[in-house]
């Protein structure tokens, strides 16, 4: 064989070969979404599946000429109500960044509150252990004795942690955990005090209980925040199976709702549906499927959630009092069977449902989120941050108003599924995994 003759072999046995690991990404790809949804215990699948992504998506981020960040091909035939609620156009962070890895090795964090100054209470789902990560020491206390008792299987365990606003005086600490009660398992508020040695959590007490319960082990919800006036949104899911996920539609249950309490777990005598007899009093909002990320927008003050969709179709909704979101009426996703959702509506608003400000198809597995309340990284200033699961990229959306003009996917390399999303104080991003990481996200040579 001639020179030329090798070097074509060469190259085609090249080609053949990275067609094959395509075509091999792909379909691992489309299984991981399959099945991921239903149970995302399956954690090493989910993240050897997750590293097979990697060349598309690192050539998604560089693409900043009105190109969208999505480059996979949709997996409905659903068209956007409006042009900027689906595909924002890729938009790429020009701050260089420092990632460091603080902990590592630690199971599913949940959830992350910082309750002192780079120092982070984190639930762990399964274990349900409530640690303290500090931040500068890139160090892990021991678990807190006092955290409930636990229902673990499927997606339950231990959910999110928040402090109360007066944590300095009171040290109250909020966790959300999936409870074994009559009749089944439901998402469970409840409150303890941090011991002053930090060992303790003490008098925890259960203050609220999304009802009705159900024999299940999927879509708890479970995100908190806390609002100006010091009480807490909740966040919960439907439960998932047929037919049960359509309680999200009914006002006599908490499932698929936000539900807005005081720290005593009693609705907020403001909620929308305190005169209506037939409705539980603690219900905000509903009609949606499983929420898994809560955030008021620093500048707005808009309440947005983060819902996670079927195949396709996770949202980005504002919420406002007594609206309906539409599940599971209308999506813009299809079943992980292949089937559609109640015939295949999409259009929420002609259906009498709020629009999502956006959604994602094919699904980034939308988690825990945060704005970017914080001027160490000026660009980033507003911008919700939201971590991705089977997709294992974070996603940055560049709001202006209330609609999304831009999305980039970071820490696309790494092969974690990113579960929850904080902003320190200092500014600093951090991001916790279902692989048991902490990332920590700050400007180069802060
Ligand atoms: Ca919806």
């Amino acid at each position: 064989m001639t020179k030329v003759s090798w070097s074509r072999l060469l190259f085609f046995t090249m080609l053949i070969f990275i067609l094959a690991l395509a075509a091999c990404g792909n379909d691992e790809a489309s299984d991981e979404e399959v099945t991921d949804e239903p149970d995302v215990t399956t954690e090493e699948p989910a993240e050897e599946d997750a590293e097979t992504e990697e060349p598309a998506d690192e050539g998604a981020g560089e693409s900043t000429d009105g190109e969208p960040a999505e480059t996979e091909p949709k997996v409905t035939e659903f068209e956007p109500a409006f042009p900027e609620q689906t595909r924002a156009p890729a938009v790429e962070t020009e701050t260089e960044l420092t990632e460091e890895v603080v902990v590592d090795g630690l199971g599913v964090l949940w959830g992350m509150a910082e309750f002192e100054p780079n120092r982070l209470l984190v639930t762990q789902r399964d274990t349900a252990e409530l640690l303290i990560v500090n931040l500068n020491e890139f160090a892990v206390s021991e678990p807190i004795e006092g955290t409930p008792e636990v229902n673990n299987s499927g997606q339950g365990g231990l959910l999110d942690v928040a402090v109360a606003p007066d944590f300095d005086d009171s040290r109250l600490v909020f966790l959300t955990f999936s409870q074994d009660v009559e009749g089944g398992t439901v998402t469970a508020v409840g409150k303890g005090v941090l011991s002053e040695d930090e060992a303790s959590l003490e008098d925890f007490e259960v203050i609220f209980q999304a009802t009705p319960a159900y024999e299940g082990d999927l879509h708890y919800g479970g995100r908190i925040i806390f609002d100006e006036d010091g009480n807490l949104f909740l966040t919960t899911g439907e439960r998932s199976d047929d037919p049960i996920r359509e309680r999200a539609q009914d006002l006599d249950a908490y499932l698929g709702k936000v539900i807005h309490i005081t720290q005593d777990g009693e609705p907020v005598d403001t909620n929308p549906f305190i005169e209506d007899e037939d409705a539980l009093d603690g219900i905000y909002s509903y009609g949606h499927r499983n929420i898994q990320g809560i955030d008021f927008h620093p500048e707005t003050g808009d309440l947005w959630i983060v819902e996670f969709g079927p195949q396709a179709g996770d949202e980005l909704n504002i919420v406002e009092p007594g609206n309906n979101y539409g599940w599971p009426i209308v999506s813009y996703g299809i079943e992980y069977t292949g089937e559609l959702i109640n015939d295949g509506i999409s259009e929420h608003e002609a259906q009498g449902f709020i629009e999502p400000r956006y959604y994602w198809d094919p699904t980034s597995a939308p988690s825990g989120s945060s704005f970017y309340d914080n001027d160490a990284i000026p660009e980033w200033e507003n911008n919700l941050f939201i971590g991705g699961l089977v997709s294992s990229y974070i996603a940055r959306v560049v709001i202006e108003g209330d609609t999304i003009v831009g999305e980039e996917r970071l820490l696309t390399d790494k092969g974690e599924r990113f579960r929850d999303i904080l902003v320190t104080e200092d500014g600093a991003l951090i991001a916790s995994t279902d692989g048991g990481s902490i990332y920590k996200i700050t400007a180069a040579g802060e």
